[in-house]
C-alpha cells in the first residue's frame, strides 16, 4: 500500500483534573494525531510525546520536528506490507521512538481498515474486554489522596495505582492501604530516587503491593537490579524498557520481576508484542500502561491488553477520567467487573469527530507540502 499523504496535527486536550507526579503537574494533555492516507483510506495514529519532556526526552516539538523533517519523508511513496514495515524504512533514525510509534498506529489503523479486520484481531488479542485501573496523581495531602481514591472504587475501578515521590511515598500508601485494606494497590515513583534514596521504600514491602513502578532512573537497570534483590514486593520497569532487547537484559539481572508496557515508549505496537511474547515465553506478567491517550491511543492500548499475557490490570481508564470531550465520537466506559470492553470496528475502531479535532488543535501540517 502506496503512503500518499500525512497530516499532522499537534493537540492541546484540557483534563478533567489536574495530573500531578513526581516530574511535574499538567492541566492539559498535549499530543500529536498522525493521519495517513492512500487512495480513499485514513489512518489516525496518536504520538503520545507531551509538551514536557518530563517523562521522557521526547516531545511534542522534537515529534513533530523529527516526524516532518525525517520520519515522513523516508515513508511517503512507499510500498508498505504491513505497518512495521516502517522501521525498515526508519532503522537510521536513531531513538524517538513515541515519534515512530504515533505513525506505526496509524498505518496499523490502515491496514485494518484495508484488509477489514480489527486491530485486536491483526495482534492476536483474545479477550474482548480487558481489566483496568486508574492510576492516580500526587495529592495535596494523604487524606485529600484517599478521598480521590475513595471516589474512584465507587465509580468501580478496582486497581489502584499511586504516584509517589521523596517525602510523598510510604505515608501516602500507608493512608491508602489503611482506609482500603483489600484493594490491589501499586505505585510509581517514574525514576524519582536513588539507590541510596530508595531505602525509603523498605517500609512498603510490607503493605501489600502489587508492584513499585520505576523508582530508579531510566538508563539504570544495574541498581535497579540490586534494589529489587533487596525487596520482596515486585519491581515494574516502565520509562528503562524501550526495547524487547532491553526486556531481556532487565530480566536476565533481575533488575525487574513484572514489565509496564506501552506501545509508545517502545516504537510502536509490533514491538510492544514481541516483549509481550518475550515475557510470556519466560512467565512474567506484562500490564498495558498509560498515557493520558485520546481515544485513539486508547482504543490501540485495549488491543494490545487484550493479548493473554497481559495478566494485570492495564492503566486504561474511561474517557471520563480524562477529558470531558475526547477527538473519537466512541467514548470508552468501564464495565461493573473493572474491564473495559476492546473495540471490534476495523482497525482501530475508532471515528474521529471533526469539531472537537478542530477546537483541540493548536497546529497542522500536511506532507508532502
Ligand atoms: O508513568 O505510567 C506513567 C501518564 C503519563 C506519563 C507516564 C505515566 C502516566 C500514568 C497515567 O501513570 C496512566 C494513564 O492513566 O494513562
Ligand atoms: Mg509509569
Amino acid at each position: 500500500m502506496i503512503i500518499e499523504r500525512v497530516d499532522l496535527y499537534h493537540l492541546r486536550m484540557p483534563l478533567v483534573s489536574a495530573f500531578e507526579t513526581s516530574f511535574g503537574r499538567i492541566q492539559s494533555r498535549h499530543c500529536l494525531l498522525l493521519v495517513v492516507r492512500s487512495g480513499d483510506l485514513l489512518g489516525y495514529g496518536e504520538c503520545a510525546a507531551d509538551r514536557l519532556p518530563g517523562y521522557s526526552y521526547e516531545t511534542t516539538g522534537t515529534a513533530w520536528h523529527i516526524l516532518a523533517e525525517f520520519i515522513v519523508p523516508m515513508i511517503l511513496g512507499k510500498d508498505l506490507s504491513n505497518p512495521a514495515d516502517i522501521h525498515r524504512f526508519t532503522a537510521h533514525v536513531r531513538g524517538h521512538p513515541l515519534a515512530k510509534a504515533g505513525l506505526e498506529l496509524a498505518l496499523w489503523d490502515l491496514f485494518g481498515k484495508l484488509e477489514g479486520r480489527a486491530l485486536v484481531e491483526m495482534l492476536g488479542g483474545q479477550r474482548r474486554q480487558v481489566e483496568v485501573g486508574v492510576s492516580v496523581g500526587l495529592q495535596a495531602s494523604p487524606q485529600r489522596l484517599v478521598h480521590v481514591v475513595g471516589d474512584y472504587l465507587d465509580q468501580g475501578y478496582r486497581r489502584i495505582k499511586i504516584k509517589i515521590k521523596p517525602g510523598r511515598d510510604v505515608k501516602d500508601a500507608l493512608a491508602v492501604r489503611r482506609a482500603f485494606p483489600d484493594i490491589r494497590l501499586q505505585v510509581d515513583a517514574n525514576s524519582a530516587y536513588t539507590l541510596e534514596t530508595a531505602v525509603r521504600l523498605k517500609p512498603m514491602d510490607d503493605l501489600g503491593l502489587l508492584l513499585i513502578e520505576q523508582p530508579l532512573a531510566e538508563d539504570d537497570l544495574w541498581d535497579h537490579s540490586r534494589l529489587q534483590a533487596e525487596l520482596s514486593t515486585p519491581v515494574c520497569l516502565d520509562e528503562s524498557i524501550l526495547s524487547a532487547r532491553h526486556a531481556r537484559q532487565a530480566l536476565e539481572m533481575g533488575a525487574c520481576r513484572v514489565i509496564n508496557i506501552k506501545p509508545g515508549r517502545v516504537g510502536g505496537l509490533s514491538q510492544a508484542v514481541e516483549i509481550h511474547d518475550l515475557c510470556s515465553s519466560r512467565g512474567v506478567p506484562v500490564w498495558c500502561g498509560g498515557m493520558l491517550e485520546t481515544g485513539v491511543g486508547r482504543a490501540a492500548n485495549l488491543a494490545l491488553a487484550s493479548l493473554p499475557g497481559f495478566s494485570l490490570p492495564g492503566d486504561i481508564s474511561a474517557s471520563d477520567r480524562y477529558y470531558k470531550e475526547d477527538i473519537t465520537y466512541q467514548r470508552f466506559v468501564l464495565n461493573p467487573d473493572s474491564t473495559i470492553t476492546v473495540p471490534s470496528g476495523p482497525g482501530l475502531g475508532v471515528n474521529i469527530d471533526p469539531a472537537a479535532l478542530k477546537s483541540y488543535t493548536l497546529n497542522r501540517l500536511t506532507l508532502p507540502g
